[in-house]
């Protein structure tokens, strides 16, 4: 079976159909639990944007998005590692069903961000890859986070897994655009050796002007 999702196509092994259909209901249940997980996750990053605006008189958080994988990019990745589809290998082993990004102003907004969620007593830290120190040979830049956050059914706490990811506006333009181009497939060698090339220098540049607005940002002492 083919599946159109956006511009990607996957050729989906019927058996995977079938293995979604079986534990359709166990998935929806799993899938509601990553909502509620998502829920918490933003309002801890609400509180902090509310309280900080308070005391600095300004917002670290620009904009805060949230989604679910889609079950097209669970089967997909299950797939890719060589998984069969079921409720229990989408916990244990798909990190990222639920995600929030988080984007700021500054740099050091991101960090300040980060540490406050982590000092929270309920937040365990599962992963933290730091592409704005290290970023990807692409010029890729973002702090990721892999968290657990308990949410509270009837009658059991259960530990849930979020991506977060934090990035400056500069950042996530990056990220955006570079996603769209990403897609334009059958490109000469050439080309995609150029349009890498140019992105590399686009996301150095992005970062410089990152590095310069805190400059600004710490001489008003914001
Ligand atoms: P989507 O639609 O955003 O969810 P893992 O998730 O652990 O299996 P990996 O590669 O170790 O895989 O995760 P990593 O490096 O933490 O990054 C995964 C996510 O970061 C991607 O999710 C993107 O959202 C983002 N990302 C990572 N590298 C790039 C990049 O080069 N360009 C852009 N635009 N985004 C990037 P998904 O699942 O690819 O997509």
């Amino acid at each position: 079976m083919i599946i159109n999702h956006k511009s990607t196509q996957f050729n989906i092994d019927e058996s995977f159909i079938e293995a979604f259909k079986s534990d359709i209901s166990e998935i929806q249940e799993l899938m509601a639990e990553y909502r509620c997980a998502l829920m918490e996750i933003e309002t801890k990053f609400r509180v902090l944007n509310e309280q900080f605006s308070l005391q600095r008189d300004r917002n670290p958080i620009e904009t805060l998005k949230t989604r679910l994988k889609s079950p097209e990019s669970i089967m997909e990745k299950l797939r890719k590692k060589d998984l069969e589809f079921s409720a229990e290998n989408v916990e244990k082993k798909i990190f990222d069903v639920a995600g929030v990004r988080v984007i700021c102003p500054f740099i050091d907004d991101i960090y300040m961000l980060c540490e406050c969620l982590l000092n929270q007593d309920d937040i365990k830290l599962i992963r933290m890859k730091d592409y704005i120190k290290n970023p990807k040979q692409n010029g890729y830049r973002s702090l990721h986070l892999i968290v657990e956050v308990p949410i509270f059914l009837q009658n059991e706490k259960k530990p849930m897994k979020v991506e977060v990811q934090l990035r400056t506006i500069a950042m996530d333009f990056w990220a955006s655009v570079e996603h769209q181009l990403r897609y334009k497939k059958n490109l000469p060698e050439q080309v995609l050796e150029e349009m890498s090339f140019e992105l590399r220098e686009c996301a150095n540049i992005s970062s410089s002007l990152d590095y310069r607005m805190e400059v600004i940002k710490n001489r008003l002492d914001l």
